[in-house]
Order: structure tokens, then C-alpha cells, then sequence
């Protein structure tokens, strides 16, 4: 089922069935052995995230003392990130058609307690694409609101398989998972959740984008 909650906040309840999302997530999993979920800190405090983080792609974000920033490599193995899953690919194609291929993969863990305080997606240079997350093991309350902090917002609950775009007017708008709820899904082993993220980070050669003659 296809709901736009807000504009450019779409979301698809249950897009990703039971067996594709075990197919998914073996993907991941054998992936994250090559890079292995490791706990970021925030610039400012170094304070540790709450949830682990790892990425695919040919553009990781990470954070630490230095800021918040994308690079080619995981930042403990030194390693290249793994590549996306095909199966995201023809997700991210499918839901935003958007002219090129998403760069970053960030997934995000959550156990137990992990949350992930309000945010902007704003270390893309590329805003005109969607950014789009899909959803895997225990629900989580996420929270929405608008481009600035305050203001009014909205609660909704992701379910495994739930897949939400960001895009158009709501591309900046702020975000956030207020908490999950343990033992509400038997998809991830050892429980918990995890939060697979899409984004193109840099803007399409114009030639793709804006093929004009002489322009
Ligand atoms: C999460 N999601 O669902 C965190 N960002 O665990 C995000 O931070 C997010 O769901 C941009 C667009 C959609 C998202
Ligand atoms: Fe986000």
C-alpha cells in the first residue's frame, strides 16, 4: 500500500515480503563481514552513537572528530565498501526513478535502546534525488517533521518491510527514530532492527541529466 503521509514523504507499507526480506538480509549479512558494523562517534562531543554503522556502495557516510562526511573506504578495515545489493538497486529505480543509481547504502543497527536523535540528510550534494530507507526486524517509531527543528511533526510506526522516500519539499525535512521495540520481529538474528538507506550523494554527469544540444 502506497501512502503519501506528507508531501514528498512517500511510504510503502509491507513492499518487501517475508521471503524477500530474509533474501535481503542475507545479503546484508554477508556483507557486513567484509564490513563490519562499527559505532560511530559525533563530531562535536565523541560521544558514541547508539546505533552501529556500516556501508555499501561506492560512498560510505561516516562520522567522528573530523565532522560528518562520505568516503570511499570503512573507516576501521580501511577497506572499499561493499557494493549495494541488485536487489536495492532495482528497489531504488523501481519506487523513485530517479536517473542514476544511488551511490551510498548506509545501514544502521539498532539493539535494545539505540535510537537516532532528529536529523537532515544534508551531506548530499545532490538534493534533487530521493533519499530512500527500507526497513528490517523490530518496529521503530520514526518521527517527521518539516525543514526546520521546531514545528509540528508526525509519529508513524516502520514495520519489517516498509520502504519511505524523502523527496521534493520534504527532501530536507527533519527526521528521527525515537526508539524500536525489541522482540517485535524474528527477522534479524539476536534481534533488533536494521535500517538500510539509499542516497545518490553526488549529481549525474550532465550529459545524463540534462542532455540538450550545445547545452
Ligand atoms: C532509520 N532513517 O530509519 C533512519 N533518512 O533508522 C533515516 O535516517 C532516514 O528513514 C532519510 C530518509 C529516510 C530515512
Ligand atoms: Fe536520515
Amino acid at each position: 500500500m502506497k501512502l503519501e503521509i506528507a508531501p514528498g514523504v512517500v511510504l510503502w507499507r509491507g513492499r518487501i515480503g517475508r521471503t524477500a526480506q530474509e533474501a535481503l538480509l542475507r545479503e546484508v549479512l554477508c556483507r557486513v563481514e567484509r564490513a563490519p558494523f562499527y559505532r560511530p562517534t559525533m563530531p562535536k562531543s565523541g560521544a558514541p552513537f547508539s546505533v552501529e554503522e556500516t556501508n555499501f556502495g561506492s560512498l560510505g557516510w561516516v562520522s567522528d572528530s573530523n565532522g560528518y562526511r562520505y568516503q570511499p573506504n570503512h573507516p576501521v578495515t580501511r577497506a572499499p565498501w561493499p557494493d549495494i545489493p541488485p536487489m536495492l538497486l532495482a528497489l531504488w529505480t523501481a519506487t523513485t526513478g530517479y536517473c542514476a543509481p544511488p551511490e551510498c547504502c548506509l545501514v544502521n543497527l539498532y539493539r535494545g535502546t539505540a535510537r537516532m536523535g532528529l536529523h537532515q540528510d544534508r551531506d548530499e550534494v545532490a538534493t534533487d534525488a530521493p533519499v530512500l530507507s527500507v526497513s528490517l526486524g523490530d518496529e521503530a517509531q520514526f518521527r517527521i517533521g518539516g525543514s526546520t527543528r521546531k514545528g509540528p511533526s508526525q509519529s508513524i510506526m516502520l514495520s519489517s518491510g516498509d520502504v519511505i522516500a524523502f523527496g521534493g519539499p520534504a527532501r530536507l525535512a527533519f527526521h528521527g527514530i525515537e526508539r524500536i521495540r525489541p522482540g517485535t520481529s524474528t527477522l534479524v538474528p539476536g534481534g533488533g532492527r536494521i535500517n538500510l538507506t539509499l542516497r545518490r550523494v553526488r549529481p549525474p554527469a550532465a550529459s545524463k541529466k540534462d542532455a540538450r544540444p550545445g547545452g
